[in-house]
């Protein structure tokens, strides 16, 4: 890539692979320190129960065990994550169990150990008293009239119910020329991350600190967390996020478990480490997805919608996770429903249900995989019903006007809805798969679509929105150049596995005129910058981009006024380009960036008169609109096998549209890992739960996360439709895969069951519902 010139826009190999792909990848796990404590977790065995008594004696008689605290004993307070509506119920989530179990897998008790082995064998020493309680296993458990309460204040189970649409629709059902319904299910699941949560608390009396290094996407989120309870200022508390393997939405919430294990560092002035391992993970941690849809939606003679109306039921678990509250599915599902369809008129009903199941985080897509999957079911549905090609009605609905006010309020910017639907279609036909479709009677071929956007640079209005209590949606940025020409970018996001350390270098280098290798990218030390949001709801590239653009775009300004003055000209004629500072009126006269750097730090005499020495700048960026939306239409093949069930895809294709695409290479990478996650939903991985309560998962051998062996070859291409309000022309699409993935495997897998009068309506799609429906058409 020598001589390249501008960087946004190529495939830069990720920086961070060469360490993370030779075992020096730097993991919470891999850190040490002397007279470290190990910590476990004394869990409940019963989903619901109270408790009666907690008698750790027996544990500390354990070799090598130095200390176990129970909620009393802890004495810290719990979390309470707020919307400041009148429709949400604030609960508490304990960090340990006090008075009452709401789920199998609640963490009761800590146990700190010279090792993580005795620690474990500390937690079966602890003898807890329960009184088993009636637990609530699913919705309509928890709708029951004589439902028991999960939690004293809700009425009904409910932390949240609302009503956000509310237009009259029943007149234009009762004179619709076809009105369909569909009610569709999600099983719940587990972002399942390569590594587990786990962190490392220790004070540091020289600093005046608690130091937690953590596996998470939002180290600011933590401290404050941290800070509130454990009754810290903010100051004395540095959280540090080493590299991390994954989160997808689990790691952006704060764990009652990292905030015990810090309180005990507190407590016994000795650092303390906690790794979850991975049956705790699997059903212990902050789980996702099971929801529930009854839909109905009226169309025209010709295919055009004409109303939907929506009740949705999510069941989010024990306890509102911090800070974003169990009612982010709802919200998100009653809210953007619609799509990228034209609605005209939209009615919602949304609940957040509280059962006895670990607590929901907002994994990877939050809701729209599953309201994608209702819209391009109820599409595929009436285009049955009206004997309408399904593509064709998808066309006559999308939207094609920009911007776009919706239904529910939001403006839609520009996008390639119809392009990407064109697209997608012309190339499945041209490749021949609607004829196999057609003619191969004997084997069961389906082809499915789905179309749909992602909003993503949710800025501070578009949070302030949903009433959090606290409000995320800026970011900010610090650009420093060292004495001799290398940069340093401090961002307040902070990712784990987007490959950031690569494409924000891409974005400064472009404004200062350097190649890549000369930026280094920090991230993920609350002490680098003041406050950040992380890594989260696909805004980094949208809105970290932007603040680091801009703080950069200042560096460089005052690069070009150090140059200026040397060259004895202004700074507008100043040219930043391959490490050099020229004159635009003479390429001839020029001066290395490196030895402005140089100038402005060890010779600073020779800076401009009252010129301020050294060479950084900081910026923020906030996107003020409903956001920037992403799109794609998905297209995939799909065969059955009518002897097993099993499902194959037999082809994958995303045509996709992220505005301007900072590095194509990672944008490919970040859409294939989305659409195996999407798979892995569609097909495979679900918790399942027994009456009492108890999950079906505790091992990968029951949750079944795909293998590359089940994932098809992913084919990406892009479309650019540039964003008008972001920095870069970026919109994010981190999620996009995940959304669209679903919806497209679901539908295809209905076009092979055409002929069987049978049409599915629930994911996983299990190889049991594959012969059921064969079953019936026999
Ligand atoms: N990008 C780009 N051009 C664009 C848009 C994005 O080159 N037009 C690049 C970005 O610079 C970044 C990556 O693509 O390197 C994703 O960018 P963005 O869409 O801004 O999303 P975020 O970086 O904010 O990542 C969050 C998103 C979410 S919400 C989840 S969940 C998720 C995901 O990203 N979890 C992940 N991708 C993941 N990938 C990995 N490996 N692990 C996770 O846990």
């Amino acid at each position: 890539m020598s001589g390249q010139r501008t960087w946004v826009g190529a495939s830069v190999p990720r920086r961070e692979d060469p360490r993370l792909l030779t075992g020096r990848g730097r993991f919470v796990d891999d850190l040490q320190r002397v007279g470290a404590l190990s910590a476990a977790f004394v869990r409940s065995p019963v989903a619901a129960a109270d408790i009666n008594a907690v008698d750790l004696s027996a544990v500390t008689s354990v070799d090598g065990v130095r200390a176990a605290f129970s909620a009393v004993e802890l004495g810290v307070s719990g979390l309470t994550a707020l919307l400041e509506r009148e429709e949400f119920v604030p609960t508490t989530m304990p960090i340990l169990a006090t008075g009452r179990v709401r789920y199998a897998g609640e963490p009761v008790a800590i146990v700190l150990a010279d090792d993580p082995y005795a620690a474990e064998d500390g937690t079966e020493l602890a003898t807890v008293d329960y009184a088993p309680r009636r637990a609530v296993t699913s919705i309509d458990d928890a709708l029951a009239g004589n439902a028991p309460d999960v939690h004293d204040e809700l009425d009904e189970n409910t932390f949240l119910a609302v009503a956000p649409f509310d237009d009259e629709v029943d007149d234009v059902f009762a004179t619709a020329e076809c009105v369909v319904r569909t009610s569709m299910s999600s099983g719940r699941q587990n972002a399942l991350p390569l590594e587990p949560r786990g962190c490392l608390a220790e004070w540091v009396d020289r600093d005046d600190q608690l130091v937690v290094h953590i596996s998470s996407q939002v180290p600011h989120q933590v401290r404050t967390a941290l800070a509130r309870c454990l009754g810290l200022r903010e100051r004395q508390v540095r959280v540090i996020v080493p590299d991390v393997g994954g989160g997808f939405g689990l790691k952006c919430v704060v764990g009652r478990e990292e905030i015990a294990v810090a309180a005990a560092a507190l407590r016994l002035r000795r650092p303390v480490k906690w790794i979850e391992d991975r049956r705790e993970g699997l059903f212990a941690s902050f789980l996702g997805r099971e929801q529930r849809y009854q839909v109905r939606a009226a169309f025209d003679g010709a295919g055009r919608i004409l109303a939907l109306d929506a009740d949705v039921h999510c069941d989010v678990g024990a306890y509102s996770v911090f800070p974003f509250t169990s009612g982010v599915e709802p919200l998100m599902a009653a809210t953007e429903l619609p799509g990228v369809y034209q609605v005209p008129r939209y009615r919602a009903r949304a609940r957040a249900v509280a059962t006895n199941k670990a607590p929901t985080a907002p994994y990877r897509g939050v809701s729209r995989p599953q309201i994608v999957l209702v819209m391009e079911r109820l599409k595929e549905r009436a285009a049955r019903e009206l004997g309408i090609d399904a593509v064709a009605l998808r066309r006559r609905n999308l939207i094609d006007t920009f911007p776009y006010v919706g239904v529910n309020g939001i403006t839609y910017d520009p996008g390639s809805y119809r392009e990407s639907l064109d697209r997608c279609e012309q190339r499945l036909r041209e490749e021949g798969w609607f004829e196999l479709r057609g003619t191969a009677a004997d084997r069961l071929i389906g082809i499915g679509f789905a179309c749909f956007n992602e909003r993503t640079g949710y800025g501070t209005e578009s949070f302030a929105q949903r009433k959090m209590s606290v409000v995320p949606g800026y970011d900010i940025s610090e650009v420093r150049m060292d004495p001799g020409g290398a940069v340093t970018v401090v961002t307040g996001t902070s990712a784990h596995g987007q490959g950031h350390e690569t494409t924000l270098a891409q974005i400064a280098a472009d404004q200062l005129g350097l190649h890549p290798d000369a930026v280094q990218i920090r991230q993920g030390d609350t002490d680098l910058v003041s406050y950040g949001w992380g890594t989260f709801a696909s805004r980094s590239a949208a809105i970290g981009g932007g603040a680091v653009r801009l703080a950069a775009g200042k560096l460089a300004e005052r690069i070009r006024a150090i140059a200026a003055h040397l060259l004895e000209t202004d700074g507008t004629n100043i040219e930043l380009a391959d490490g050099w500072c020229r004159r635009r009126d003479d390429p001839a006269s020029s001066v290395p960036i490196a030895e402005v750097a140089e100038i402005a730090y060890l010779r600073a005499h020779r800076l401009p008169k009252d010129f301020e020495p050294g060479l950084s700048a900081q910026a923020a960026f906030d996107v003020l609109t409903s956001g920037t939306f992403s799109n794609a239409t998905h297209g995939v093949v799909a065969e059955l096998d009518p002897r097993t069930g099993q499902t194959r895809l037999l082809r994958y294709l995303v045509v996709e549209d992220c505005g301007v695409v900072i590095n194509p290479k990672i944008v490919d990478g970040q859409v294939r890992g989305g659409v195996a996650q999407g798979i892995a939903g569609a097909l495979y991985e679900q918790i399942g739960y027994d009456a009492d309560g108890q999950p079906s998962a505790g091992s990968l051998i029951d949750y079944l996360v795909p293998t590359a062996g089940e994932i098809p070859e992913i084919d990406v291409e892009h479309l650019e439709t540039p964003c008008a309000f972001t920095e870069t022309g970026a919109k994010g699409m981190g999620e996009g895969g995940t959304i669209g993935a679903p919806a497209a495997v679901l539908n295809a897998v209905n076009d092979a069951l055409r002929d069987t009068g049978v049409e599915l309506d629930a994911v996983p799609i299990t190889p049991e519902h594959v012969l059921r429906a064969l079953e019936f058409s026999r």
